[in-house]
């Protein structure tokens, strides 16, 4: 086979967001679109491209075949020595990661839009994952983007037959230019199934799921359903029937946001209030990283608090026994419950920018064991991605280990270290300018002099602004910086207000307002209710209906 150079003319809207390139489907099936986003990765990897071994995977969203099949022909001519794809293009973003670490790769190209919808109409993405599992960090998404807006042609295998060639497991060697191409075709699961088997004791799980503990993991269409059907099947025991469901993995999960919050997840949390005889529930989103975990009668435990816990019952998993627990970590947005465990235990603790990618020094350093996401991100040093499967079992060797229900456990933590209260409102896809306009008039409030020391009152509270800024972070181990990472207010009481743009969505604007607060008592009170002041103080400080014309959030988790 004969690779070619392909003349193109560059998009100047590749721009990696959070995590990786998201837009419409429609927007991928651009003519080049899709091959100049990939050339231009292979672009900045440079010289570590001839001779590389890359891992390509996704979680089954529509376009993902004709991606892959873009890929290999643009990789072979790129003189990549081989490609490990798991079958029928699919593997999640958690395994993409374990699957890059095992074998050593130059790296991966996870191809998803996680929570975003998927089908013809709707998202897909492309991001580029680095050698040590974990998602590039802005130096190398920044260079991405900057030769997109420069691509001039991407080089391309016409004649190499894809159709076919990553439905059954097994390798294919082509002959490219004289040299040797190799595609070889893996079972999705079996990397990840034997990780985590390292990692837990899954003798004891499978013990307390047979007991019976009840469960229900929901994999709302996903990805995740093949590996909840090895793993909590065939692996502990659980009944196909009764304890899991959406496990078929559909193009556009079936026609749902595959994201698991109280919202989008309110098939499964409508079960399991319906049916008390479960005693856990369980959700991720479309590619497998993310999970929501529910108690009995839907009793919701919040990302940052399911962090907390987990990093206070470390003893009892397998993993950390033998390799020790280094720090903690969280986003800034999230709620502070770690900061109070990491304390207590005497362990280093760091609060980093949204988004994975930010975690994966520290790790690399042996400066960070547990992290977590208030956006239902829970994670470990095993890998450098986020992962749903991880954090449920978990959560199911601490309830194993306690002999506790989820509940009980909660109401245990709380009574140890007291109660943050969170709650974050999103207001997806508005005008972009409104929403540009609100954060700049923001930040100016913010930032001006006589900010700090405001008294603001709602519904009989008043909160005194301590600081008011825009996170920007310093990375510990390379020093690079993060500018722009959010609008922060800081009160007296240790209540905050964040404002941020997300950087996943694929249309107009979405803000995004995180609330906490911290209390001493009244744990069981909801926590809309308690954190309604503070709500009302965000929306009148932004003046976000104003500027956005929304008098309510799209969600609320
Ligand atoms: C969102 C979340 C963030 C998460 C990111 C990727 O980003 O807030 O915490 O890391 O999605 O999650 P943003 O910029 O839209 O707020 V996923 O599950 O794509 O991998
Ligand atoms: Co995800």
């Amino acid at each position: 086979l004969k690779s070619i150079s392909v003349p193109t003319t560059p998009f100047d809207d590749q721009k990696p967001g959070t995590s990786g390139l998201r837009k419409k489907v429609k927007v991928f099936q651009q003519n080049h679109y899709t091959e100049n986003f990939v050339q231009s990765i292979f672009n900045a990897l440079g010289c570590k491209v001839k001779n590389s071994v890359i891992v390509v995977g996704g979680d089954g969203r529509y376009y993902l075949k004709e991606a892959i099949s873009h890929i290999i022909k643009i990789a072979a001519a790129n003189q990549v020595s081989k490609l490990i794809i798991g079958q029928n293009g699919i593997i999640s973003t958690p395994a993409v990661s374990s699957l890059i670490r095992s074998n050593k790769t130059t790296g991966g190209i996870v191809l998803t839009a996680s929570h975003n919808p998927g089908g013809i109409n709707n998202d897909f993405g492309i991001k580029y994952n680095c050698e040590n599992g974990g998602p590039a960090p802005d130096n190398v998404t920044n260079e991405i983007f900057e030769l997109s807006k420069k691509i001039k042609e991407f080089k391309y295998v016409p004649d190499l037959k894809t159709c076919g060639l990553i439905e059954t497991i097994g390798v294919t060697t082509f002959k490219v230019d004289g040299r040797d191409f190799v595609v070889e075709v893996i079972d999705s699961v079996e990397n990840y199934v034997n990780l985590m088997k390292d990692i837990f004791d899954f003798g004891k799980i499978k013990k307390l799921v047979n007991q019976p503990f009840n469960i229900l993991i929901d994999s709302m269409h996903g990805v995740t359903g093949r590996y909840v059907e090895r793993i909590f099947v065939e692996e502990l025991g659980a009944d196909v029937n009764k304890n899991v469901t959406h496990t078929e993995t559909l193009e556009d999960f079936g026609g749902e946001h595959p994201d698991p919050n109280l919202t989008y997840a309110k098939s499964l949390v409508d079960k399991v209030k319906a049916d008390t005889s479960y005693d856990l529930g369980a959700a991720f989103d479309g590619d497998g990283d993310r999970n929501m975990i529910l108690g009995k009668n839907a009793f919701f435990v919040t990302p940052s608090d399911s962090l907390a816990v987990i990093a206070n019952n470390l003893e009892c998993i397998p993993y950390f026994k033998k390799n020790g627990v280094k720090g903690f970590a969280r986003s800034m947005p999230t709620a502070g419950a770690v900061d109070r465990v990491a304390q207590k235990l005497g362990k280093e603790f760091f609060e980093t920018p949204t988004g994975w990618k930010y975690f994966g020094n520290l790790m690399d350093a042996e400066r960070l064991s547990l992290c977590g996401e208030e956006s239902f991100g829970t994670g470990s040093d095993h890998i450098r991605e986020k992962d749903g499967i991880w954090a449920v079992l978990a959560w199911l060797q601490i309830i194993e280990h306690k002999n506790m229900s989820v509940e009980e456990i909660l109401n245990e933590h709380w009574c140890q270290y007291g109660r943050n209260f969170f709650t974050r409102y999103d207001y997806e896809e508005c005008e972009g300018k409104g929403a540009n306009d609100m954060m700049a008039t923001l930040e100016s409030m913010l930032t001006s002099s006589g900010f700090v020391g405001r008294e603001f009152s709602s519904l009989g509270k008043t909160y005194k602004v301590k600081v008011g800024d825009n996170f920007s972070y310093v990375d510990p181990i390379d020093k690079s910086v993060a500018k722009n990472q959010g609008l922060r207010v800081l009160f007296e009481d240790g209540s905050r207000l964040v404002f941020r743009l997300s950087g996943t969505g694929s249309s107009g604007a979405t803000v995004r307002l995180y609330v906490d607060s911290y209390e001493q008592s009244n744990f069981k009170n909801d926590a809309q209710d308690i954190l309604k002041p503070l709500v009302n103080i965000a929306l009148e400080m932004s003046q976000l209906q104003k500027f956005t014309g929304r008098d309510a959030p799209t969600v609320i988790t």
